[in-house]
């Protein structure tokens, strides 16, 4: 145990007083840029990659965060990537190649990288490590020696005491004292060889249960001392370590937020979040990262789950649409065992297979990654609500979402500040027309949202959509004859671009309209032969695809080949 002497003591402070009075570092999440992040939580590098190319770039998303990716205990629980065995990069998820090599395509996709990165203790257990390191408690040969470790060998029992918090050992795990030279140098260098393989930004995990004064001084020894982190401080009344602490290096974890809207949406009324943030005691917007749930707490009951249907769904509307915070979508997996860690090992072979949610990819959740990234800078503006569970409400001149938390349809004639114009609503791929006083009508079914912004002007992918006069398009009308229950929805999905690829996320939503038929006409040249089959998402987003083999058709040279099909169960 290291025993620090007075003088010791004083040294460190002296130094972190010139870490703390250095200029506050710039943060990458800068205003009016791509703010959200993608956590891809127990992806494999290799997955992280694909859904980089695949979706995370052409969507918008910012940043993607992986899982720990530094040694740590073997096991197939998730929780064993938080005890830490070594710095070396290899965990199930992939090995430093793989690692590099995932980095390197999200970048060529304009996504950057945030490792989430565990430094505040070591493993409770003794063993081998993933990467092949022998270890036991409180010896990590070649990383720390008890030598290394905090003072209080004991449980973390008292929130209100900041020392029991910061130097004994949370659950129970092996604590290291930040205060000494030699761990804020061998941490400083594990970050900087995440640095060097081209990460940029890190969650670090536990940042309450480590001194404020410690992260600093560990944060200028980076060799970008002004790279993004995002700290995960749980705040809690009438705890002694509150997150406004920890500005000074990044931006801060607001889980307040989340339970938040688990109330609101659970019990209360939405038309409450008319002043959601700054003013319901959240930590300062410009340092808050938030989210709908995260990996403990979907475990823990504290925030709304994929197993909460529509009211996650259109959680996530609202946390995307509004102005506070830089936000976090959590891509998981479905579970009934808490501990189970991810599919597969992380291999992620298809979206919505294997239990893999994809929350990042649905349609309701990506398309209004865009929607943020336009309405940047913006105000809240034409505020609207029912003064129960239906809210409204602009971005300025970019971007208006409608957001119904009913058990009944709502229409209305919304008030916008949007330019005239014809405009795709992102939720439903609907079109819709704004009129020169800056008003539409629409009609949204119970639970269910709508969104325009002015990067969406037409719907339908491939650029399909524009000039064209009616009487020269061609394609496909599909009408499916499907019963569904509620927050089911039928899609089309096909071997074609416009019909997605036979990605279900790209899948096509048919429209309800003429129940139980639902009907989309989609674009296509004339003369195209094509493949396409039905599914079903339920508001979760889970997938059912009808039976039987692949439909197939061709596109005639006189418009619309009508294709009149019934579910097949
Ligand atoms: C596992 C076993 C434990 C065992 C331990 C050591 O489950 O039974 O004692 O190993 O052998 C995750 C899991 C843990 C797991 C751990 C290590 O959740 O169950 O322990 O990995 O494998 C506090 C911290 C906060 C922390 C939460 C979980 O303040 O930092 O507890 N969250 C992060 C991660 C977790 C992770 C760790 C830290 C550890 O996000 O996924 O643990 O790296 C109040 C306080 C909060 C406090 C909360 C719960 O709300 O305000 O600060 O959170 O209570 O105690
Ligand atoms: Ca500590």
């Amino acid at each position: 145990m290291a025993r620090k002497t007075v003088a010791a003591a004083l040294a460190a402070l002296a130094g972190a007083a010139v870490a703390v009075t250095a200029p506050t570092p710039a943060q990458a999440a800068a205003p009016g840029g791509k703010d959200v992040t993608a956590v891809m939580f127990e992806w494999n590098f290799a997955s992280v990659a694909k859904a980089c190319t695949d979706e995370l770039g052409p969507d918008g998303y910012g940043y993607v965060q992986v899982s720990p990716p530094n040694e740590h205990i073997q096991g197939s629980s998730w929780w064993t990537a938080y005890q830490p065995v070594s710095y070396k990069i290899g965990t199930k998820l992939g090995d430093r190649a793989a690692f590099r090599s995932m980095v390197d395509t999200c970048h060529a996709a304009g996504v950057k990288v945030v490792a989430d990165t565990v430094i505040n203790h070591m493993a409770n257990a003794s063993g081998t490590g993933t990467a092949g390191s022998p270890f036991s408690k409180y010896d990590y040969p070649g990383t720390y020696s008890a030598a290394d470790m905090d003072d209080c060998t004991s449980p973390v029992t008292n929130y209100a005491d900041r020392w029991n918090v910061q130097h004994c050992e949370m659950g129970g795990l092996p604590d290291l004292d930040t205060g000494e030279e030699y761990v804020r140098k061998t941490i400083a260098g594990y970050m900087n060889d995440l640095l060097s393989l081209g990460v940029d930004g890190f969650r670090i995990d536990a940042a309450k249960h480590i001194p404020e004064d410690d992260l600093a001084n560990i944060k200028s020894r980076l060799t970008s001392p002004g790279v993004y982190w995002k700290q995960e401080t749980i705040g809690a009344a009438g705890e002694a370590v509150q997150p406004p602490e920890y500005y000074g290096t990044g931006d801060v974890q607001e889980f307040n937020y989340a339970y938040d809207l688990k109330r609101v949406f659970n019990n209360e009324k939405l038309s409450e979040l008319k002043n959601f943030g700054e003013d319901w005691g959240l930590v300062r917007s410009d340092k808050a990262s938030v989210f709908i749930t995260n990996h403990d707490t979907e475990r823990n009951g504290g925030t709304l789950t994929y197993k909460d249907g529509a009211k996650y769904t259109l959680a996530h509307v609202f946390m995307l649409a509004w102005p506070y915070g830089s936000p976090d979508v959590h891509s998981g997996y479905e579970f009934s065992d808490k501990d189970a860690g991810g599919p597969d090992n992380g291999q992620v072979n298809a979206c919505y297979t294997d239990g893999w949610k994809c929350e990042h990819a649905w349609r309701e959740i990506a398309s209004m990654v865009k929607l943020r990234n336009t309405a940047a800078g913006t105000a809240v503006t034409d505020w609207w609500d029912n003064g129960g569970n239906q809210i409204a409400f602009g971005r300025g001149d970019k971007a208006y979402v409608a957001i119904n938390h009913e058990g009944s349809a709502l229409t209305r004639t919304f008030q916008t500040s949007l330019p005239a114009g014809d405009y795709c609503d992102v939720q439903s791929g609907k079109g819709v027309t704004v009129n020169s006083s800056g008003q539409f009508t629409a009609t949204l079914g119970a639970d269910s949202a709508l969104a325009l912004h002015v990067g969406a002007k037409t719907c339908g992918g491939s650029g399909n959509g524009g000039g064209d006069g009616g009487s020269t398009a061609t394609g496909a009308s599909f009408h499916v004859n499907a019963t569904t229950q509620w927050g089911q929805n039928i899609y089309v999905t096909g071997d074609n671009a416009a019909l997605g690829n036979w990605n279900t996320a790209n899948a096509l939503k048919l429209d309800p309209a003429s129940y139980p038929v639902w009907k989309l006409d989609v674009s296509l040249p004339a003369g195209t032969a094509f493949q396409y089959k039905y599914l079903r998402k339920d508001a979760s987003g889970n997938v059912t695809w009808e039976s039987g083999a692949n439909r197939t058709a061709t596109v005639g040279t006189g418009g619309l080949l009508t294709l009149n099909d019934t579910w097949r169960g």
